[in-house]
């Protein structure tokens, strides 16, 4: 059976080449694994067909001969789970890379996302001058014990496996936004992670969808 994978139909601009199913498409290629983008828009998302599949009616969900899955993060480790690519065989090592995967979703993307919701999503509203201090710091405080951990190396652990490909995930939300220039050995990393022929293969096959549903 073909892998199954949806995304959305159309974004706005700022959200093209950030939407998760990125994720699961980066994974696969790393994999070596053929799929479907199945594309979906606002009334697919509300169906009840569709929350079968996917409880909140988010992207990306993944379907394929053995599972039916939702969460960018399970996803990304199923298909880990199958592909030297993205994990290693020895037990210690393949735990290291779920205990990296949750990290990037639950020690770093609440602050990125904390950030990326006042400025994208509630700019110039009053209470943002207020709250955007605490947020930014408590960021930095996770990028810089992140930066620590990294050090001199060049991923996570001593190899590219899916915890580097879901933190990149994460870090590039940020965007070019200043907060990165502080941390370059960061900057240094998700540009050494998004350089792997399999991300730039999925960012490609990502935007060429949206492309191809404006131009329909
Ligand atoms: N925790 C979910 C989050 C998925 C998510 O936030 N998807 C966004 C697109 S990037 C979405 O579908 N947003 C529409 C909505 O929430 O209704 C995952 O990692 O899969």
């Amino acid at each position: 059976m073909t892998i199954a994978v949806t995304a959305f139909k159309a974004v706005p601009d700022f959200a093209k080449g950030h939407v998760k199913d990125l994720r699961v498409r980066w994974a696969l290629e790393e994999a070596g694994l053929s799929y479907d983008a199945r594309l979906i828009d606002g009334a697919d998302q509300a169906s009840d067909r569709y929350r079968r599949w996917q409880p909140f009616g988010q992207v990306p969900a993944y379907r394929d001969g053995e599972v039916e899955l939702f969460e960018s993060g399970a996803i990304v480790l199923h298909i880990a789970q199958r592909s030297d690519a993205l994990m290693p065989r020895e037990a210690a090592a393949r735990a290291r890379v779920t205990a990296w995967v949750i990290a990037a979703l639950n020690s770093i993307e609440p602050y990125v996302s904390n950030v990326i919701d006042l400025d994208l999503f509630h700019d110039g509203e009053p209470w943002v001058e207020g709250r955007r201090p605490s947020a930014m710091a408590m960021l930095r405080t996770r990028l810089d014990a992140l930066a620590a951990w990294l050090g001199e190396k060049d991923y996570l652990e001593d190899r590219f496996t899916a915890g580097d490909l879901i933190m990149t995930t994460v870090l590039r939300d940020l965007r070019e936004r200043d907060v990165m220039s502080a941390f370059p050995s960061l900057d240094a990393y998700r540009r050494r992670c998004e350089a792997r022929p399999a991300f730039g293969r999925a960012l490609d096959a990502q935007l060429q969808d949206f492309e191809d549903d404006e131009a329909a």
